[in-house]
């Protein structure tokens, strides 16, 4: 593929420049943002990422913010999750569906206050759905996506460097809890959170200028356990399990066929907008799910496109992410799979660009 070109619409981070010292090799656009996805090869960055610690430029997890009192009410149009046991401190993962229970976006609601969410977008214009919804229904919010960027640690090392930047108080927080912690003055949330299986924190950055600083503490503090500039890896999120909206879903798909059923309550989430639509597709259940599928033969290709899944010559779904697993050594991917074929173990045939391949359902991920 071409280069792309710069621009001002392909927006920076407050951490690019440390970004671009650390030797990013590619990027991705994500929520019109730069998203670094290769530093030395994702391979090596899969190694590192699973036995040290990276630190994550992730500004592009964009923050929406609400801000009012109605933000609560606008929170529970958006999610068939129902938020009303969370509480200010914590972190929902929380499928967002629109009218017909097609997904919009797979964000973290971060709670601040009763009065005051960010909700950490995945790549897609959340902003104006939220924004319109506000307008629509005559709330007394406030939407915006402020100045805020989230830094991630991530590694089995994270702790200790979090806490050589932070002091001890980082090892106290709770799985996708957050502490409000001072760095140089500033007041900045920390979560312990992040789109990897290897445990971490992430840092939300509120003032660009507060970025490069903070960025060269925590490579300053990890110099001796071997801290490395990082991204989310394709490898690792795969053997996770862990979802990429417009990749694996779509507003094509229920959070039921995402396999996100578990973060739904849908009965008692009242106010959500897809709601009914919801509760109709319910009764039947999804006659198609998202499965681990492991893949055989060599390294598979880089993807850009779905690759159909076969029974003989009958399509029975697709394969949205994939990539060559060295710690499992076989290709692992995360596809579409139709009821029928969905079961463990089932034998299917993947039409990759290189050929086809034997590939075989999983009924878990690998982590
Ligand atoms: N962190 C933050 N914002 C984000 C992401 C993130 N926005 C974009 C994108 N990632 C959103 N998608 C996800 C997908 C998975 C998870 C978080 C965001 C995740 N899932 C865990 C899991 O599925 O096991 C835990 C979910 C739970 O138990 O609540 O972490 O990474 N700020």
């Amino acid at each position: 593929m071409a280069l792309i070109s710069p621009s001002r619409r392909l927006r920076r981070t407050p951490f690019s420049d440390g970004v671009e010292a650390a030797g990013v090799k590619a990027y991705t656009v994500y929520n019109h943002m730069l998203l670094p996805t290769v530093f030395r090869s994702v391979e090596e960055d899969y190694h590192h990422l699973k036995q040290a610690v990276q630190v994550w430029d992730v500004a592009c997890e964009r923050q929406v913010e609400l801000r009012g009192p109605d933000a609560g009410r606008l929170v529970q149009l958006l999610t068939p999750r129902d938020l009303r046991p969370m509480l200010p401190g914590q972190c929902y993962y929380v499928p967002i569906v629109d009218e017909t229970g097609g997904m919009l976006n797979d964000p973290v609601a971060v709670k601040l206050a009763e009065d005051r969410w960010w909700i950490s977008i995945a790549d897609s214009d959340l902003l104006y759905w939220i924004k319109g919804l506000a307008y629509g229904y005559r709330l007394d919010v406030l939407v915006d996506e402020p100045d805020v960027s989230p830094l991630a640690v991530q590694g089995p090392r994270a702790d200790d460097l979090m806490a050589a930047v932070f002091g001890d108080a980082v090892r106290d927080i709770r799985f996708f809890r957050f502490a409000h912690l001072d760095f140089q003055g500033h007041d900045v949330v920390v979560a312990r959170s992040g789109y990897s299986k290897q445990g971490g924190f992430e840092i939300y950055v509120e003032g660009s200028d507060l970025g490069m600083p903070l960025w060269n503490a925590l490579m300053e503090a990890g110099k001796t356990m071997d801290v490395h500039a990082g991204c989310p890896n394709l490898i690792e999120r795969i053997e996770s399990g862990l979802l990429s909206y417009g990749n694996d879903m779509t507003d094509d798909n229920t959070p039921h066929e995402c396999g996100l059923g578990k973060f739904c309550n849908t009965q008692t989430a009242i106010g959500c907008i897809g709601r009914d639509a919801l509760l109709r597709v319910a009764k039947e259940g999804p006659v198609k799910q998202i499965r681990a599928i492991a893949i055989d033969g060599p390294p598979v290709p880089l993807w850009d496109r779905w690759w159909p899944l076969l029974a003989g010559t009958t399509p029975v779904g697709r394969v949205s992410s994939a990539a060559w697993s060295p710690d499992f050594g076989t290709n692992v991917a995360i596809g579409m799979v139709r009821m029928t074929h969905w079961d463990d173990g089932t034998e299917l045939t993947v039409q990759a660009p290189d050929g086809l391949r034997h590939a075989t359902v999983k009924e878990t991920f690998w982590n």
